[in-house]
């Protein structure tokens, strides 16, 4: 009897959680069948869900800055760069084995091969896509300089033409981007992001991803000169790891989670115009989805258990909380305190791991982005009768792979990040809009095995690290990183 109610006192959140999705997608179809919304009160029913995804960005950046700088600051730089080395190792590793297994599923089940035409009619001439000679070209041209500053000038002058992703249908969108295409890469990148996204999230990918990745830069440069700056730099080092608890205890706002997803899947669930096209995408959903079950349940447990030793599953459900959120919210980034706690309280990691790689982990380690990429480049080719050979797919593995470190973990980032692997083997950029009206339920999927890679990542660098840390507690007076 006491375990059950130790039990429930424990997992309560997690309960609440998978209840309130349960009874969002309920909600959901009961408001979609019974009541007419407008365009307006969607919004409002689904601000309990905003608020929440708000509440946990809020917390993103003093969680990121505390614990990246006390995270490399509290180990000396050799030791850093070790465990920074074992993480990266770790990630491109996961990663590829992530890219090969898509590929290997969708050459294999063909999902573009048996869409017959009726299923995915192709109106509007694709794009005479103009090659690159390398991937550096590539992205020199997609991406302008001031990609933001590019954006906001041309919605400014262009509100007229766009097309939100409610009202987008596939054919409008791809002959208004051909033009556009023909007429000028740059220009036609901004009007895809604006129209892959209502409110510029997509272009925080962008921006979130440059920004997250330079500040994790900053911090580690930053931490590394007050680790060396004696006790003036323990002062520092102290006010950052208070930043980083006070952000910690912050994130109790979590307890507000379940409301939010309610109405966060409850919106969405309204939110969704054609129904019909999970039936005309089911193969591709099915190649992407069974990619991701195969690498989370079988390959990432693996490699766990190979250098930890220990039951990945039991890991993996320490985790669970961390993996809901991701599942409801599609975003690393924001999911990042959920992680933070399940893998300090539930799965007992070291803070001087988790401070240092979940961060970075949550922002360029994503096998489940990589291996959706992979499996969407060589489906749009299949829907194109576009032969591959060896070269192009070897191309889309190792873009694939970049495109997913550049993606940052927000909503739909892996989508946008997709035109670099298309344009890499010249296929129509513009396909991607066939993806689009799935992308929302796929993302979800990727977000949740992403969040689980990094914690696996930080549980085997954790091992790998052990004699460190051991030899650190031995000499270190005060314990900054575990108070
Ligand atoms: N939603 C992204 C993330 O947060 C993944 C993606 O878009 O591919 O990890």
């Amino acid at each position: 009897r006491c375990d059950v109610k130790s039990f429930l006192k424990r997992n309560w959140l997690l309960i609440a959680t998978v209840l309130s999705v349960v009874l969002g997608i309920g909600l959901g179809v009961l408001v979609r069948e019974y009541a007419s919304l407008s365009n307006l009160d969607k919004q409002y029913f689904g601000f309990p869900g905003e608020l929440l995804m708000r509440m946990l960005k809020l917390v993103i950046l003093p969680l990121i800055i505390s614990s990246m700088i006390t995270g490399v600051a509290a180990l000396d730089s050799e030791v850093s760069g070790r465990i920074g080395l074992r993480a990266v190792v770790y990630y491109f590793s996961t990663t590829i084995i992530a890219v090969v297994l898509g590929i290997l599923l969708v050459t294999t089940i063909k999902p573009g091969v048996s869409q017959s035409a009726d299923n995915i009619d192709r109106e509007g001439t694709t794009p005479n896509v103009t090659t690159v000679d390398t991937l550096l070209d590539l992205v020199r041209n997609m991406f302008p300089e001031n990609l933001v500053q590019a954006c906001f000038q041309q919605y400014k002058t262009q509100r007229k033409e766009i097309i939100t992703l409610n009202s987008l249908t596939r054919d409008l969108f791809c002959s208004h981007f051909n033009k556009l295409y023909a007429k000028n890469k740059t220009f036609c990148f901004c009007i895809l992001l604006q129209n892959l996204t209502k409110d510029y999230k997509i272009v925080g990918a962008y921006s979130d991803g440059i920004n997250v990745l330079g500040l994790i830069v900053f911090c580690v440069a930053f931490g590394l000169v007050i680790g060396k700056m004696g006790e003036r730099g323990r002062i520092l080092l102290e006010f950052f790891d208070a930043l980083n608890e006070a952000t910690m205890r912050l994130v109790q706002i979590i307890i507000y989670m379940p409301v939010g997803i309610l109405f966060l899947i409850a919106a969405k669930i309204i939110e969704v115009e054609d129904w019909d096209i999970f039936r005309k995408m089911g193969l591709y959903m099915v190649t992407v989805l069974s990619g991701l079950a195969i690498h989370s349940i079988i390959f990432l447990p693996l490699i766990y258990f190979a250098f930890v030793r220990k039951n990945p599953y039991t890991f993996a459900l320490g985790m669970a909380q961390a993996l809901v959120t991701a599942l409801m919210i599609s975003s690393s980034s924001a999911t990042l305190p959920v992680t933070f706690r399940c893998a300090e309280e539930n799965n007992r990691i070291d803070k001087r791991i988790t401070r240092f790689v979940l961060p970075v982990g949550a922002t360029i380690n994503m096998d489940g982005t990589a291996l959706y990429e992979a499996v969407a480049a060589i489906f749009i080719a299949q829907l194109n009768d576009f032969a591959l050979d060896v070269g192009q797919i070897v191309t889309i593995s190792i873009t694939a792979t970049v495109a997913s470190i550049g993606a940052a973990g927000v909503p739909n980032a892996g989508l946008v990040t997709m035109v670099i692997v298309l344009t890499a083997v010249g296929l129509p950029a513009s396909d991607v809009t066939l993806i689009v009206a799935v992308d929302w339920l796929i993302d979800r999927f990727r977000t949740m095995i992403n969040v689980l890679g990094d914690a696996f990542g930080a549980g085997i660098v954790q091992k790998l690290s052990k004699r460190e840390l051991e030899r650190m507690d031995l000499t270190s007076d005060v314990d900054v990183a575990n108070p």
